[in-house]
């Protein structure tokens, strides 16, 4: 009975559980690099953090379960700056939590990696060749890694929270903390590219926190944007269609630091998503979670973050 299941998992049972406002936390952060930080330096800062990027405090039951979900792609530089100031940032908030980042592969196109007998004529359908290539187009797909980044954690752990965070954008504020509220969430409302105001009313880009619940609520992220642009808009239309609102931090909690950086190949405006937008209201009941093609092709537990690489489109 009960007992049992109390002996089976007694480490986290005895503690007390953690203040509801953290001790450790500051204000407002400077943001700064060390020019030439690597893996094994931030890992050797952060003792406390698990392989896969996992942390609990040591010493209270958190109040807080996070799951960080950072879609990347051809961004190792920003990712390690990002790690490296958000697990101390984490660890001052008193969070549990895992950084996951999920990848998509772009190594090659999916179609020269198939064998050549079925390539060969008559080896494939039509139709089934059409489709592998115009999926695994090299095209970024954010809207399918977060979908993928939300399915995969889900499996591992039963967060109650799930912060979807771009590679480029660092807290600038400790008293940012990474929790859930009863509404979604957008946090970087503030971010130093758009003069720590938002670009326009609605923007929900950046880093996003929903509850399991919202994101089950709204399907899940619409699959279909591939290339730069409007999937955020398109989540953030899922919400209001289900009657949900958007809450927000406090502006001078909510700042951001956005790393610069060029043009990212394989990631242009994509010219369909004004027409996609404007479709939201019949399709976000179908284009969801549920129909999300997709292979894993690796889950590595590194010492500082969970990386999760996947095959858009197809699964033999
Ligand atoms: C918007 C993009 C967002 C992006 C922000 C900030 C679109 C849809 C056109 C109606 N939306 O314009 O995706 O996050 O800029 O850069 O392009």
């Amino acid at each position: 009975g009960l007992d049992q299941i109390q002996l089976l998992s007694p480490t986290k049972e005895d503690l007390p559980t953690c203040p509801k406002t953290s001790p450790f936390i500051g204000g407002p952060l400077k943001v700064s690099f060390p020019l030439d930080v690597t893996l094994d330096d931030i890992a050797q800062k952060n003792p406390l953090v698990q392989l896969g990027g996992h942390y609990q405090p040591p010493n209270c039951g958190a109040l807080h379960h996070t799951a960080i979900i950072i879609p990347y792609w051809a961004r190792r530089k920003h990712l390690h700056q990002l790690l490296y100031h958000l697990h101390p940032f984490l660890q001052r908030q008193q969070i549990h939590c895992t950084i996951y980042a999920v990848h998509q592969n772009r190594a090659r196109r999916l179609t020269q990696a198939l064998p050549r007998d079925t390539k060969a004529k008559g080896g494939l359908s039509r139709t089934e060749m059409a489709r592998i290539t115009q999926m695994d187009n090299y095209t970024f797909n954010r809207g399918k890694l977060l979908n993928v980044g939300f399915k995969e954690d889900m499996k591992e752990n039963n967060w109650q929270c799930l912060y979807f965070h771009d590679v480029d954008l660092i807290p600038k504020d400790d008293c940012n903390i990474y929790d859930c509220s009863a509404f979604p969430m957008h946090a970087s409302v503030a971010i130093d590219k758009f003069q720590y105001e938002l670009p326009y009313e609605t923007y929900f880009g950046g880093v996003m926190a929903l509850q399991p619940t919202h994101y089950l609520k709204i399907n899940g992220f619409p699959n279909n944007y591939w290339g730069w642009g409007g999937e955020d808009d398109d989540i953030a239309s899922r919400i209001f269609l289900n009657k949900m609102l958007i809450s927000q931090p406090p502006a001078v909690f909510g700042r951001y630091h956005m790393m610069k950086h060029g043009h990212d190949r394989g990631n242009k405006a994509n010219p369909k998503r004004f027409h996609l937008l404007s479709k939201t209201h019949l399709r976000w009941r179908y284009n969801r979670m549920n129909n999300l093609l997709y292979s894993l092709l690796s889950k590595e537990q590194t010492p500082l973050y969970t990386n999760l690489t996947m095959h858009f489109g197809i699964d033999y």
